[in-house]
């Protein structure tokens, strides 16, 4: 017997079989609880408190090359501005039915701005990032600082900045974002504001300010002590990211610990002021896959993202497989054992999760099976 069944341990109280007479009181008896707002746990439990977690939402993949090209028509059918707000097509789970969730926390969405389009300023508490697979020519402005936007690169835009796009480039251009919208939608904590129509800061420079004053590693201005919920930090460069990944399987290469198991790289981005999350409710990562390394497989309470940023892999889920190439993203429910393995020439992957909501309130859970 498996004592972490509920179909073994958790058997409904046994009541005898009801006589005619019995059946109509206890049908009667349930339509009243209807009428009053009532539900009996006994008829629930084993979906309201499961063993473990039991999500509604299923793993899924999105092929790059569909979400590229039906964003493009997007681009040529609907117009960017007041209102609509952002040109952003929410990557929605099978198994959560109608909203626009990648996970119960989480938004995923691809965004596109055409050349010469300007995505007006406004704010939300929703803390929100974006990470950019190709192209460059936008500037992000948050709170008045104009952020660049290039491959590789890892930006913030957290709750309650005021923050607009605009494309100064001859080429469109295409990007992920990840917001904690469900979550904040699904706890009624949200607020939102219209800024400015214009951008605040519409210069195009090499280096946000808030790189400039606080993107050296290990370093921060004495100006500002404090620990500070989100990160300040912009925008994270992906030189920096890179040449972290890198030096990670160097070391390996010349016995060195470092990585995360063997032709695993990982690094987290973080907020300097605490060393911890770069905000809140969404943990960053960047994993690199030396060709045909596999990862350790995991359960996790929470929900993760990849995006695939180079190379090619392959995806185990649950039950599911999934063949991923440049571009395409691939979700992995709540405590659906995952582990994913590199192609021939390896692979880059970008990774957000809502870890940190559950690790603040001490909810967190992982398990390896392998015990390794
Ligand atoms: O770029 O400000 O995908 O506010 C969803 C909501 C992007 C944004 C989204 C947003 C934005
Ligand atoms: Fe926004």
């Amino acid at each position: 017997m498996n004592e972490n069944d509920y179909s073994t341990t958790h058997v409904a109280p046994q009541v005898p079989e009801p006589t005619p007479e019995e059946e109509r009181e206890l049908n009667a008896m349930y339509d009243r609880m209807e009428q009053l707002h009532l539900k009996p746990l006994w008829r629930q439990i084993g979906n309201l408190m499961p063993n473990h977690p039991e999500p509604d939402a299923v793993a899924h993949r999105w092929d790059w090359e569909e979400l590229y090209s039906i964003a493009q028509r997007s681009g040529e059918l609907v117009p960017v501005g007041r209102g609509g707000e952002r040109r952003a097509l929410g990557l929605a789970n099978p198994g959560l039915g109608g909203p626009t969730y990648i996970a119960p926390t989480l938004w995923a969405a691809i965004q596109y701005l055409a050349p010469g389009e300007n995505a007006p300023e406004h704010r939300h508490s929703q803390n929100a990032f974006r990470f950019v697979i190709e192209g460059e020519g936008v500037w992000t402005v948050v709170n008045g600082d104009a952020v660049p936007m290039r491959r590789g690169d890892f930006l913030l835009t957290p709750g309650w900045a005021y923050h607009g796009h605009h494309n100064i480039a001859t080429e469109p251009m295409a990007w992920l974002d990840g917001l904690d919208i469900p979550f904040a939608r699904q706890m009624d904590t949200g607020f939102f504001e219209y800024g400015t129509e214009r951008l605040t800061d519409e210069s195009t420079p090499e280096h946000s300010r808030s790189e400039r004053l606080w993107a050296h590693p290990g370093l921060r201005p004495v100006a500002y002590p404090g620990a500070r919920a989100a990160s300040p930090i912009g925008r994270y460069a992906w030189e920096f990211t890179d040449r972290a990944l890198s030096e990670q399987l160097a070391l390996e290469d010349a016995g060195f610990p470092g990585v995360v198991s063997p032709g695993h790289a990982a690094i987290r981005f973080t907020n300097p002021t605490t060393g911890s999350d770069v905000m809140p409710t969404i943990r960053a990562e960047f994993h690199r896959l030396r060709p045909d390394a596999v990862t350790k497989t995991l359960h996790e309470v929470g929900n993760r993202v990849f995006q695939v940023f180079e190379g090619s892999a392959t995806a185990f889920i649950g039950e599911k497989t999934f063949e991923l190439k440049r571009g395409d993203v691939v979700n992995v429910p709540s405590w659906k054992p995952w582990h994913i393995a590199a192609g021939s020439e390896g692979a880059d992957l970008f990774c957000f999760s809502d870890h940190p909501i559950f690790e603040k309130l001490d909810l967190n859970r992982t398990f390896n099976p392998e015990g390794i």
